[in-house]
């Protein structure tokens, strides 16, 4: 198509301009038309296994840039950097949380407990409010940014809550499946909603989420790698393995893999898991 569209402009071009008028535009026979049919036939599948492959190839490593404490009765759920400090929300029912941490040592310097009904799960900051969600109660907390006090409001949502993130215009929703939703944060209606596919093949589990850099980071529910997604098509475009962070432990049971936090002023990124006794900064590189 390209090479008789090309010659078509070309002509009309040409013939406006009252230049050389192209008598004879080049038209493919049917044989060629069957031949490059044929030739597109086999390199889809070829080229449908390479994008796969690449997909599955788009790794990426990690380095520890520096190790911080972290509260070993933390089962994270929620981890976001604002101001200097971590806000941490943590799970489980009768100990769940929200906690403002300094990063240094690991001290919990503010902390709001949720009721017993409520199992703590994802958080996200947007604007002054941050935004807390729960397993299987339906229900999402606002709190004030500056003294981690409740707004009062609460949401309703649809389904399970896992990981929640923002970036700077919606609330970013996971709940366990392959689909990310993205709500109102005055309402926690439903914007829009994304299917995350890696290759051809749909990622469930998405887990803790972190909004960096224009790209959504998730934790993978009892995988030791984290993946990034193109926030608009859902696409992975890039799979970091976490393997060995936590060394001397497998992550079998619940002390898995969970929370990614970023500060995008020193774009360093952080991540921790369910009663980890420490947070890592890590540097993100590419697996050669
Ligand atoms: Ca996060």
């Amino acid at each position: 198509m390209t090479e008789t569209g090309d010659a078509g402009a070309e002509h009309e071009r040409r013939g406006a301009t009252g230049g050389r008028v192209r008598t004879s535009i080049p038209v493919r026979s049917g044989r060629r038309l069957w031949i490059f049919g044929a030739a597109v036939l086999v390199a889809a599948p070829l080229l449908a296994a390479w994008s796969w492959h690449a997909a599955q190839g788009t790794g990426f490593r990690y380095e520890i840039v520096k190790e911080f404490p972290h509260d070993t009765n933390a089962y994270c759920q929620g981890l976001v950097f604002a101001d200097g400090m971590l806000l941490e929300g943590t799970g489980r029912y009768g100990q769940s949380s929200l906690r403002r941490v300094r990063l240094e040592t690991g001290e919990v310097v503010e902390q709001v407990d949720l009721d017993t009904k409520y199992f703590g799960e994802g958080i996200a900051l947007l604007g002054d409010k941050i935004y807390q969600i729960t397993w299987r109660e339906n229900t999402a907390f606002e709190y004030d940014k500056n003294t981690l006090k409740p707004t009062g409001k609460t949401f309703r949502y649809a389904g399970e809550g896992w990981g929640l993130t923002a970036d700077g215009h919606s609330l970013i929703l996971s709940d366990g499946t392959s689909v990310l939703r993205f709500l109102d944060p005055e309402t926690f209606q439903v914007r829009r909603q994304v299917t995350v596919r890696d290759g051809r093949e749909r990622v469930t589990n998405l887990n803790e989420l972190e909004f960096i850099d224009g790209q959504i980071f998730a934790n993978v529910w009892r995988e030791s790698h984290i993946v990034r997604i193109n926030p608009r098509s859902g696409a992975v475009t890039g799979t970091v393995s976490l393997r060995g962070l936590r060394s001397g432990t497998t992550w079998t049971g619940e002390e898995v893999l969970n929370g990614i936090a970023y500060d995008a002023e020193h774009k360093r990124i952080f991540v921790t898991g369910k009663n980890w006794a420490k947070v890592y900064e890590i540097r993100i590189v590419r697996d050669r």
